[in-house]
């Protein structure tokens, strides 16, 4: 597999879904096999917070959703734990701030590997540059139940700063996106927008990727 380029990994993001078994209602494959019915264009598989699957059940689970994502061709990106991405070949890894830095997960899983960022300011953000990632999760824009240890919501400002600063790093926004605020992240300057419970708790989920993704465009 060639290094992904700048432009794919832009239309890549454009609807970036993020779960775990924990942010799901129906089952997770379920889950995922009608978001990408939906349209979403990437996924993340982020299994964390309380009553989380561990060791072989998270292995597992993690298996069959890189499955589904492989038979419909959607890139397959693990949350923070390297050495089950490693494990699964899967397509990259995604970090935050408190994990490894980025340059040096590059150098474990590979130059043509896909590594995202988790950035909540201009200063991370150029560090994470600096350090080789292909792409930025900018957050939370708005509040989010999802996540117990987010940020502060910050609106679309650090998005537009970042664009004003002529960074032109591929970007998503997070954090409490839903249909009716896309636009406003997507015009700050974002790439797509990425979810956990647009989607995975919706009551059609297939529906529901279908407006997210018709949101990004309009
Ligand atoms: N990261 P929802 S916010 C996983 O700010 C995650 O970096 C965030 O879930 C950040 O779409 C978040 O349900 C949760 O709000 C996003």
């Amino acid at each position: 597999m060639k290094q992904i380029t700048t432009e794919d990994m832009r239309r890549m993001l454009k609807l970036y879904f993020i779960m775990g078994s924990v942010n799901c209602r129906l089952s997770p494959e379920e889950t995922l096999t009608q978001a990408i019915a939906g349209g979403i264009t990437i996924f993340q598989f982020r299994e964390k917070g309380p009553g989380a699957l561990r060791g072989n059940a998270a292995y597992d689970l993690a298996r069959q959703l890189q499955d589904i994502c492989r038979e419909h061709g959607i890139p397959f990106i693990v949350n923070d734990d390297v050495e089950l991405a490693i494990a699964l070949d899967a397509d990259g890894v995604h970090v935050g701030q408190e994990d490894e830095p980025a340059g040096s997960i590059r150098q474990r899983i590979g130059a043509h590997k896909i590594v995202g960022v988790s950035a909540h300011s201009l200063a991370e953000a150029q560090q994470a540059i600096a350090d080789g990632a292909d792409y930025l999760g900018i957050g939370p824009v708005y509040p989010t139940s999802s996540k117990d240890d987010a940020r502060a919501v910050q609106g679309t400002q650090v998005i537009e700063q970042l664009r004003s600063s002529r960074l032109t790093i591929p970007l998503v926004g997070i954090g409490g996106i839903t249909t009716v605020n896309v636009p406003a992240v997507i015009q700050a300057g974002a790439d797509g927008v990425s979810v956990i419970s647009a989607i995975a708790a919706a009551g059609d989920i297939r529906a529901a990727a279908q407006q997210l993704l018709q949101a990004t465009l309009m």
